[in-house]
């Protein structure tokens, strides 16, 4: 079967210090830290995954 590429763009927003980057970070890197660096103007990350044919994105 022919693989497909789906591209997903999702936009995280919210109040200051909330957690938006860490949520991201663990997602996309398993990584977390407990420091706080207010992210300025917008953080753009890209996260690659291989779905199973049987996952509901595919079908
Ligand atoms: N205890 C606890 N601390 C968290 C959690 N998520 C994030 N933090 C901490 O909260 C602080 C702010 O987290 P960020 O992810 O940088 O927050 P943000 O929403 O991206 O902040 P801005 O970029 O300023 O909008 C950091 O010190 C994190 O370590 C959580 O689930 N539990
Ligand atoms: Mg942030």
């Amino acid at each position: 079967m022919p693989s497909k590429e789906i591209l997903l763009k999702l936009v995280l927003l919210g109040s200051p210090a909330v957690g938006k980057t860490s949520l991201i970070n663990r997602y996309v890197q398993h990584s977390l830290d407990e420091d706080y660096h207010s992210t300025l103007g917008v953080n753009i990350v890209v996260k690659e995954m291989l779905l199973e044919e049987n996952d509901a994105l595919i079908k």
